[in-house]
This record gives structure tokens, sequence and C-alpha cells, in this order.
């Protein structure tokens, strides 16, 4: 573990080094306690660079000899320094031969190289190599790499590294070898090594130029039988990057494998990525529709990398959002339109779409505003950081995905794909910067986007603010756009952005008028794509003849947030009407968002909540409207999630608000009842599960229909959803049905839990959920259970472990991230818990410290008596002995 203090690495500091690296051949002795790495490197003088030492970054390594062209170093040509060694040469070319010993078995960090279920695995991104050998472990120093792994055959049957296979052999004393080549230059963080007892699916298949490549997914043998849609997913996604990109995988073979004990979903190593086991397995028995979409679409995102991010890369760990914001927002298009090619018809194609882009936003939305508002905000480039692993965030991530997104709006499909081809023109090969990739965008178009740049300079959420008049006499619309975005921490002053927003105006009878801007000679598409640039500007439709409803940033063309005065009536209008699918859904939520602060308040005031009747029927309206896509009006009567509710609501105060949700819920629930009954009954999916848009959708609705009917209560809702788990052929209508007796007090909540931890207490991803169910579990009444005590009972049931990632984020990510009310306890029991928990994974995995301890970092929009608990234990996290610089940073900015 690294317990130095580190100071912030500053993004406007970036030099090359003096000496690159052109190629590497390493040599691994794998053994549990003594692995002995050797490697040799071909060190050349960068002639772009100032003079200066070969840098090798190292880090916790028992380095065992050093040599120099052959022969010892001088002395005093080999200095240590605080994060590795330097090395004084003055040829051009040097061969560096280092041998190094690390301890796998002792790795409990996951970065690096470590072991788990008795197989070796490594994760060097972001710097993970620096911890297997010494070497100038920066992105910017791209080297071809040839890999010698030798291990005990019986234990770890198969040896795979990058690229392809050369030559594999037995040896003396029950041990055997393989020999790897990489023919593609590459950074030291998509260097990979699996040595581990797994099996493959494995498949053929044909390039789009006619090349054959041999395809395999690599799990424990006792998976195999999950693996098919994996296998699938790859094969889809590389069908899309060829028709939709022209991009081809370039290796002859491309492997997945999957691994218990990973920080993150997955790694994007080069022809061998490594899986979280999350993002792998999936059967109709053990995973849910969702599980099946997320394997889909993250198998997606790590071979996408494969060009966006492998072939061109990063010069400097500040550059992030060009490979992740990009490879985000190529599979978010990738999963949009393989669930429109599922759709029988253009109508529900777009439903489809605007589905896919509903869970987007959401993510954005629940993740990334409450980053952007807290003290972690920073552009989606980073100007400094104190450990690169804390910017793995929904900021670099999702909203560098919604900045490529504006771009691909701002120039169209066409001129997008051309961009990204200049792109691959110039930068094939190379490490390089988000100014690069925008650049290509601009010279592919003859666009100007000097402006647009300020998105990956500026952080916090823009705010757009829309104010409408009609002019009866000059039968016109004038739509005024004002935009500003807030303070940030280290940035005081913001400029405007150049900000894509699509614009709708609906007519009386709910029908799209065609629009026409001032100066015009024809109306053209209902949906217009207003370009604001400045602060504050004005665009006038005209040839309106009433004043129209306006349906402002359609499909949510920028991550702002938008305040536009729109009364009840409005939205319940624009909920039934609007034309376009995300902005019907966005009025429902805006909608509900409404309702649920309103009655937050009075809870909060102490009085009694009352739902608004005409609330009931637009919400009713979607419910009983069989035409629409079950999996759209599922999205549109989900409640908006308390993390974005808590973000809006000012101070936030958990408590009320889970009053309010619950007192909505129920209402609705009675309400409604032979509403939701009546859709539940039909909705039932007849035949084998299949994971398909059309049924996912289906059993989406009808297990929210199941959620509402439990809130109401009643016997009628506890026997349907016994039945529903008793008598569930797939997951997702056995966990859904459990979700909801979850919410319950009858008996059957407890002997539904207790059946399906006997049925899967072996199934390390199946308990995942049920451990993550239980810590986000609602108090529906008072005498119910606290569930931080279930929560403390269930870290000694004998699956759980503190060192693997997945019970750690199920279980106390759930209580920390989404369960507010629970977690923000009055008696700050809560809280001391979190303390507790933080110091002491922070000893064995820092990644996964840093991110429980990310729970608390918003703690400022609370009320004053909830800060001033929160502080405390801030505090005394701070004050621990021994934190690491990951949860230090966390720490230090929150208390900033
Ligand atoms: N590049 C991967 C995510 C990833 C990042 C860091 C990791 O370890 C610290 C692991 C994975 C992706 O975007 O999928
Ligand atoms: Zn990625």
């Amino acid at each position: 573990m690294r317990t130095q203090q580190g100071t912030p690495v500053r993004r406007e500091a970036y030099q090359p080094l003096a000496y690159g690296v052109e190629t590497v051949d390493l040599d691994f002795l794998l053994d549990p306690k003594a692995t002995q790495v050797s490697s040799r490197l071909v060190c050349v003088r960068n002639p772009d660079a100032p003079a200066g030492p070969i840098v090798l970054f190292g880090e916790g390594l028992e380095l065992l000899s050093l040599h120099i062209d052959g022969a010892e170093p001088a002395a005093g040509q080999l200095r240590k320094t605080d994060s590795g060694l330097e090395l004084d040469v003055s040829a051009e070319r040097v061969v560096l031969d280092i041998v190094t010993r690390i301890d796998p078995s002792a790795n409990l960090t996951l970065s690096g190289l470590y072991q788990s279920r008795g197989g070796y695995y490594t994760q060097c991104e972001a710097e993970g190599f620096r911890s297997i050998t010494y070497f100038p472990d920066r992105p910017d120093i791209m080297a071809r790499y040839t890999v010698r792994l030798e291990a005990d055959a019986a234990a770890c049957p198969v040896l795979l590294s990058n690229g392809n296979l050369l030559e594999t052999g037995n040896l003396p004393n029950g041990r055997h070898f393989a020999r790897w080549e990489d023919p593609f230059p590459k950074p030291s963080y998509l260097f990979a090594l699996v040595a581990a007892d797994l099996k493959a699916l494995e498949r053929k298949v044909d390039t789009a130029s006619g090349r054959e490549v041999l395809l395999q997914v690599w799990v424990e043998e006792r998976d195999l039988d999950r693996v098919g849609h994996a296998m699938d997913s790859l094969i889809h996604s590389m069908r899309w990057d060829e028709e939709v990109f022209g991009l081809e995988l370039d290796l002859d073979r491309f492997m997945i494998v999957a691994v218990s004990d990973f920080n993150m979903g997955a790694m994007e190593n080069k022809g061998l990525n490594i899986f979280n086991t999350k993002y792998v397995l999936a059967n109709p028995e053990t995973g849910t529709d969702l599980d099946f979409e997320n394997v889909e679409s993250v198998v997606a995102h790590e071979y996408f990398h494969n060009w966006t991010g492998n072939r061109v890369t990063c010069r400097d760990w500040f550059q992030l959002t060009l490979k992740e914001g990009l490879t985000v927002f190529r599979d978010q298009q990738f999963t949009a339109d393989m669930m429109a090619r599922a759709s029988d018809s253009p109508d529900a194609a777009a439903s489809a779409r605007a589905v896919t882009r509903i869970a987007n936003v959401r993510g954005l939305r629940g993740g990334q505003f409450p980053e952007d508002a807290g003290p972690m905000a920073h552009p989606i480039r980073p100007d400094s950081y104190q450990e690169i692993n804390n910017f793995y965030t929904a900021t670099v991530y999702q909203k560098g995905a919604e900045v490529i997104r504006m771009l691909h709006t701002l120039l169209g499909r066409e001129g997008f794909r051309n961009g990204m081809d200049l792109y691959f023109s110039y930068h094939d090969g190379q490490a390089v910067t988000c100014d690069d990739f925008v650049g290509c965008m601009a010279e592919a178009n003859g666009a100007d986007l000097d402006r647009f740049m300020r998105w990956y300079s500026q952080a916090g959420t823009p705010r757009l603010k829309a104010e409408g008049v009609y002019d009866p006499a000059g039968r016109s619309y004038s739509l005024t756009l004002s935009q500003s975005t807030p303070a940030t921490p280290g940035q005081a002053d913001k400029l405007p952005l150049h900000i894509p927003v699509a614009v709708g105006l609906i007519g009386a009878d709910g029908v799209d008028l065609p629009l026409q801007l001032e100066g015009e000679a024809h109306a053209g598409d209902s949906t217009r794509v207003l370009e604001l640039k400045d602060a504050s500007q004005t665009w006038r439709f005209t040839g309106i003849d009433a004043e129209p409803v306006p349906s402002l940033l359609r499909g949510y063309s920028a991550p702002v947030i938008l305040d536009v005065v729109e009364d009840d009536a409005r939205l319940a209008f624009r909920m039934a009407h609007d034309s376009d699918p995300f902005n019907r859904w966005d009025a429902a939520q805006r909608y509900m968002e409404r309702v649920a602060l309103a009655l937050a308040a009075e809870a909060a005031a102490g009085r009694p909540m009352e739902v608004p009747q005409a609330f009931g029927h637009a919400f009713r309206a979607l419910l009983v409207n069989a035409s629409l896509d079950p999996a759209f009006v599922a999205e549109t009567l989900a409640l908006p999630s308390e993390a974005y509710l808590l973000e809006r609501m000012q101070p936030a105060d958990p408590a009320p608000l889970r009053a309010a949700l619950i007192h909505l819920s129920r209402e609705l629930g009675q309400a409604l009842q032979g509403d939701f009954l009546a859709r539940y009954m039909d909705l039932e999916v007849d035949g084998e599960y299949r994971y398909h848009p059309a049924d996912a959708g289906k059993r989406a609705l009808r297990n929210l229909c199941l959620r509402y009917m439990m809130a109401w209560g009643g016997p009628t809702a506890v026997q349907l959803a016994s039945l529903q788990f008793k008598t569930a052929g797939n997951m997702t209508e056995r966990y859904g049905a459990l979700a909801a007796l979850v919410q319950s007090d009858a008996p059957e909540r407890l002997e539904a839990l207790e059946a399906f931890h006997e049925r899967y207490k072996d199934d390390a991803l199946v308990l995942d959920k049920w451990f993550l169910l239980q810590a986000c579990a609602w108090r529906w009444s008072a005498d119910a259970p606290a569930t931080l005590e279930r929560v403390r009972a269930l870290m000694d049931n004998p699956a759980f472990s503190l060192s693997n990632p997945n019970k750690v984020y199920s279980l106390l990510g759930g209580y920390f991230k989404a369960n507010a009310a629970e977690f923000h306890r009055e008696d700050g029991a809560g809280y001391a818990f979190w303390a507790e928990q933080v110091v002491a994974l922070d000893r064995n995995n820092p990644q996964v410290a840093s991110r429980m301890a990310r729970a608390l970092e918003g703690w400022r929009k609370f009320t004053p008596a909830i800060q001033a608990r929160i502080r405390v234990v801030l505090e005394q996290v701070a004050g621990a002995e021994g934190l690491s610089p990951d949860v230090t940073e966390i720490i230090g900015k929150a208390l900033a």
C-alpha cells in the first residue's frame, strides 16, 4: 500500500521523457509469494524532449539486479527517487536488464499483479505496471512487448498475455510456459497477463475484410453455462464497429477473462480484456434483464477501446476523457442501436432509443450532477490530481460522453464520422490530447469549435434558462436562452459555453409545429438545434397562430440543468403529448420531482402530506396507455432517484424526503390499485426467457406495478409477490418479487429472503444482489428493523468479504450511497460505521476505500444539523494513521 502523501500533479507541467522505450521483453516466473520478473528494455533517446535521465517508476519492488548494456551501473549512475529510479546515460540507445521480485499473494490492492481464487491476474491502469517492474510507466511511452510466463501447470493450466501466442511447452517440476507477442506498440497500462485454471468458450469469425479471428471468453469451468451472452455481445460489438465506424479488429485473437476480484467493471488490455465476473456472466437463472444489458454494454465498451484508447491512446492521465468519454458515447450509441434493431416498428425503435437515453441521463443526473456540485467537481479534463485513481469519475466518463454527444449533434452523423476518420488517419499509434481530437472534428467539418473547448476546461453543471414570449399580432414566438455555470472549487468565474439546444414547439392540439426562424424562406423540421454560444440569445419563430408549448433540450441535447417556468398543467400536457419520448419522460420526472419535494417540505414542517389529484390523473394516463412501449412506461412511472432529489432539495434532508417518497408510492398504490393489478396481469410474458427488449420492458413494468401495489400493502400484493417469487422462471422475475417483498413487514419477507439465500448461497454474483437489496431496504413502517443493524449482521455472513470489491460495493456501497434516509440516521450511527469501514478498507485496498469515502463528500448540501454530525466523522477519518493518498485526497477536499 502506498502511504506517502501525494503532492498534486498538474496538467500544465507535462513534459515528455528524455528516453522512451522501443521494445520490452518480460519474463515472469510466477510464484504466489516470490514472483520473479525479468525485463529487458530497449530505451531510446526522444529527440523532441529536453535532455535528462532515464526515468523508471517503481513501487513496492524488490530490485534483484539492474544492468545497463550488460554492465553494472557505474558509481552515481543510478539514483533512487521517491517514485523509483533514475539512470544517467549518454548513449542514444541503451539496453536495460532489470530483475525484480514481488509477492502477488500479499497484494490486496488488486492493482499490479495479484491473486484471485488461486490464479494470477494483472490490473495496470492507471499506474499498476510500476508495482510489477521498474518502467517509465506513463501512457505516452508506447513500446512493443513480448512476454514469457512460467507457472505451475496444475494450478495454472492457462497462461495468457497480450497479442498472439508464439509457443507453449512443459518444463521440469510440474511447471510449464507460454510465450506471447503483441505486434502493436502500447503503453504499459494496457499490459496484462493471466495464469489460472480457466476454460474458454470459443468462436471463429471473419472480420469485414475476411480475416478469420479467434474469440475466447475465459471463465472458471463451473461458469461456462453463463458466457454465451458475453460472446454474442462481443460479436455484435465487432459488427457494429465495422458498420458504423469502419473499424475492424486488428488482432488474430481477442480474449475476455472473467475474474471475481476486480476493483472496477472491466479493463481493455490489448487483446486480453479482463472483466469483473459481474459483467461477463449472465444466464436466465442467475442474471436479470439489467445484468444482460450491462454485460452487453461493458463488453462493447471494452471492445471499442481497442481503437479509441488502444490504437490511439492518451498522452497523459489528464486526457483520460479522450478515451473514456468517447468510448462511453460509442457504447451508448451501440446499445441504442441494438435496442432499436430489436424493435418491430419505427415508433417502437424510437421508443427503445429513448429508453436507452433515459438510462444514460438517469445515471448522469444521479451520479455526475452531485459530483459536479461538490468538492470533487472537476472539468472532464482535470487540471490537477493527487491520486489518478480518484479520477475515474462520472464526470470524466458520463459527462465526457455527453460532450462527445454534443459534437455528434452539432456536426451530424456524417460530420462526426469524418472527424473520427481524420483522427485515426492522423493519430493511429500515437498518445494524444483532447485538443488533438476536437481539432480533427473541427478540421474535418470546417467548424469553429474554439468555444466548445470550454466544455473541457470548466467544471460545474451549467444552468440553462429559457423564457418564451408569444406575440399574437406578429404570429411569432420568441425564445430567449440564457446560460450560467456556477462556481466550483478553484474556478470562481465561468465563461459562456457552446450549447446545442434541440427545440420543438407543440401546438394546442398536441401536435408539433413546423419550425421557421425569422429570415428563413420555409418552415422546416419540427425539431431544430439552436446553438447557444453567448450568455444570452433570442430566436424568433414565425408563422405561429397560437401560443405554443415549448419542448426544450429534446433528447437531452446538452448536460445542463434546464430552468423553465412550467405549471403543473403544462407538465401534464407534455407528459401526454410531447413527440420527443425523452422529453415526455422528463416532463413526468419534473412533475414527480415537484410533487415529491413539496411533500418533503410538508413532512419536514410536520404538516400532513397530500398528493395533488391532477398528478394522479397524469400518472394514470400513462399507466393505462397500452399503446405505449412498456419499457418506456416503466421508466416514466419510476420515481426519480433519491440521490438526484437530494441534489434538488435545499437544504437536503433525507428523512422527510424518504417520508415523502413512501407516502407518494403508497397513495399512488392505493388510488390506482385496480390499474396496477390489471397491467400486472396483462403484462405476463409467456414462454421461455429470452433477453429481448420487448420482453424485458414487460417484466420491468410488471415489477414496477408490483412494487406500487406492495407500497400500498394488503394481502393481495403480498400474495402476488410471493407467488411470483415462487413460480418465477428467471432471475428478473424472482428478484423483482423479492425486491417487492422486502418492502413489506409480512412474514413472507423473511421467508423469501431466506429461500433466496438458501438457493444461491454458493453463487457469489447472485448473493451480491441479496446483500444489495437488504442494504438498500427502506423502512416502510416505524417498527421495521433498522437497516444498519442488518448490514452489520450481514457482514458476518460467510459469503461476505471486505477484500472482495463486489461484496463491498453491494453491502456497504448500497447502504452508504443508495439508502440516504437509513445512512443519515439521526443518531449518527451510520456515519460512525462509515468511518470504521473506510479506515478498515483503506489498509488493504485504497481504491475501494476511496470509493466508499466519497459517499459523504457532498455533505455541505445537508441541513446544518446533519453537517455538524458528518464533520465529526470526516475529521476522525482525516486523523487516522497511515491513510492512503486516495482517501486523503477525498477527505481533504471534502473538508477544504
Ligand atoms: N479503463 C477501464 C476502467 C478501469 C480503470 C481503472 C482500473 O483500475 C484502476 C480498472 C479499470 C474502462 O474504462 O473500462
Ligand atoms: Zn473505458
